[in-house]
């Protein structure tokens, strides 16, 4: 182990050559021109206009545009030195009905996209699915439903022969455990719904869709095009070191990190895990071949880190602390984990009220390293929203978020140090957008956007983050 840097940031850090500079966006945060070119509704757009469920009642309808200003989004990419860019893929946008035909305008968009990025000398890489399931399959029930993982893949098949010439990094999904238990446990993210067995046959169902949306995209892929998928491991810490808060750690760690890779990675669900559930479910939805189908060789696991995880076990008769982070809902995310409660860490919060604490993603890094050694991993999200505002002279300063992004990639260089094969750093986001539940009121980008004309100012954070991406040297952020 490399002792910790008394100051790191003081010292430059130069990172492995190859290592590749990203920024992150998803399509129904950014995109917009939610009705045209055949796109269908997907349950966020449902969601958003169910009174309540989003802040002001905000909508992807128009978020920042992206649709029709893809051309100078790439421009600015190509600015900030980015030598990759994640972004993700609507299902309604290419396959509308979710099962029925493909829609080549939609499948046109991201044609285009992916080529201005190559012309601009930006690697893509294609998610599969950010959140945006189309509202047809939701109707049919959903991830909850096994058809949905069948549809999912034949999804995946669709678009990995229609873009495979150009994308050669696919991930298949972005933070399941969202999907499944924000979506379907606490409801506080679409379709809403608050129930825990279904939040566990979705978490199910999206492990199987992945498994076999990487078998589809194989078998229609290029040989050196490379699968993955991206979670958003929960950095746990036990309140107290007593054994009754290292248990909340071990059920917290079970339905919120080893529901995903134990299937994925290790070929089944954790023997706790179903004991924590048994009152909830006997797990039959898992038939015989699951295991096999779900676990498939991965080029590499993308990492999504923002912030730790304190928890506690509640005495017999309290009730639990719910700052989870996570939104507030009386419905629990964490099904099987009942009398868990959940601390604030400490350190300074980010505007979404996340304690800043960068060793949460060494610790994952390395502990993923020491686990699957043969992985490479890439950080495919990072980062922090300020409430950052133009100065008179229309400036955004975000000092922030420069130190929030330096302090996390001292922490990828050492864990680099420490034996973790990290290929990349994705900063989440590209363009302040559409932050789900937050509506417009969370600011993650690197490149401010004016709400009203759309317009871009990168933020000074882009600048520095700039230099970092051309030398492949960290440096500790210096005044705008
Ligand atoms: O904006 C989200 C993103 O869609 C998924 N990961 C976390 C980000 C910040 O909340």
């Amino acid at each position: 182990m490399t002792p910790p840097d008394p100051d790191p940031a003081a010292t430059a850090l130069r990172f492995p050559p190859g290592f590749h500079w990203g920024a992150a966006t998803s399509a129904y945060q950014i995109e917009g021109a939610a009705t045209e070119d055949g796109r269908t509704r997907s349950i966020w757009d449902t969601f958003c206009r169910t009174p309540g469920k989003v802040h002001r009642g905000d909508t992807g309808d128009v978020a920042v545009d992206h649709y029709r200003r893809s051309r100078e989004d790439v421009r600015l990419m190509a600015e900030l030195g980015l030598t990759a860019y994640r972004f993700s893929i609507a299902w309604p946008r290419v396959r509308p009905t979710g099962s029925g035909p493909a829609s080549q305008r939609g499948l046109d968009f991201y044609r285009r996209l992916a080529d201005d990025l190559l012309a601009a000398g930006i690697t893509p890489v294609a998610t599969l699915y950010h959140w945006d399931l189309p509202q047809e399959l939701e109707d049919a029930g959903g991830w909850p439903e096994r058809r949905t993982a069948e549809h999912f893949a034949a999804y995946a098949a669709l678009a990995g022969e229609a873009l495979g010439d150009r994308v050669t990094e696919w991930t298949t999904l972005n933070e399941p455990w969202c999907s499944a238990f924000l979506g379907y446990g606490s409801g506080v993210h679409a379709p809403g719904r608050t129930d825990p067995v279904a939040a566990l046959r979705a978490a199910h169902h999206l492990n199987l869709g992945h498994g076999l949306a990487v078998s589809a995209l194989r078998s229609v892929l290029p040989a050196d095009a490379r699968v993955s998928v991206s979670l958003n491991l929960h950095a746990l810490r036990p309140l107290t070191p007593s054994a009754a808060d290292r248990d909340a750690v071990r059920r917290i760690d079970a339905v919120g990190n080893r529901v995903f890779l134990g299937p994925m990675l290790d070929g089944g669900y954790p023997e706790d895990l179903l004991a924590d559930t048994a009152h909830l479910t006997d797990w039959s939805f898992v038939r015989p071949g699951d295991p096999a189908a779900i676990r498939r060789r991965l080029d590499w696991l993308g990492v999504n880190y923002y912030t730790p995880t304190v928890v506690s076990t509640a005495p017999e008769g309290t009730d639990p602390v719910r700052a989870d982070g996570h939104g507030a809902s009386s419905a629990s995310p964490w099904p099987g984990a009942d009398r868990v409660g959940f601390h604030q860490a400490p350190g300074g919060r980010t505007a979404m009220g996340w304690a800043v604490d960068p060793s949460g993603l060494y610790e994952l890094l390395t502990a993923l390293a020491r686990s699957h050694p043969e992985l490479p991993l890439v950080v495919t999200e990072n980062g922090a929203a300020y409430p950052d505002a133009p100065g008179p002279d229309g400036a955004v300063d975000d000092p922030d978020r420069a130190a929030f992004v330096h302090a996390h990639l001292v922490a990828v260089h050492r864990a680099i140090a420490d034996g973790a094969d990290v290929r990349g750093y994705f900063l989440w986001s590209l363009l302040d957008n559409f932050e789900w539940a937050y509506g417009y009121a969370k600011r993650f980008g690197l490149v401010h956007v004016d709400l009203r004309t759309l317009a871009r100012t990168p933020k000074s954070s882009a600048r520095w983050y700039a230099a970092v991406a051309r030398t492949g040297v960290l440096h500790r952020p210096g005044p705008a």
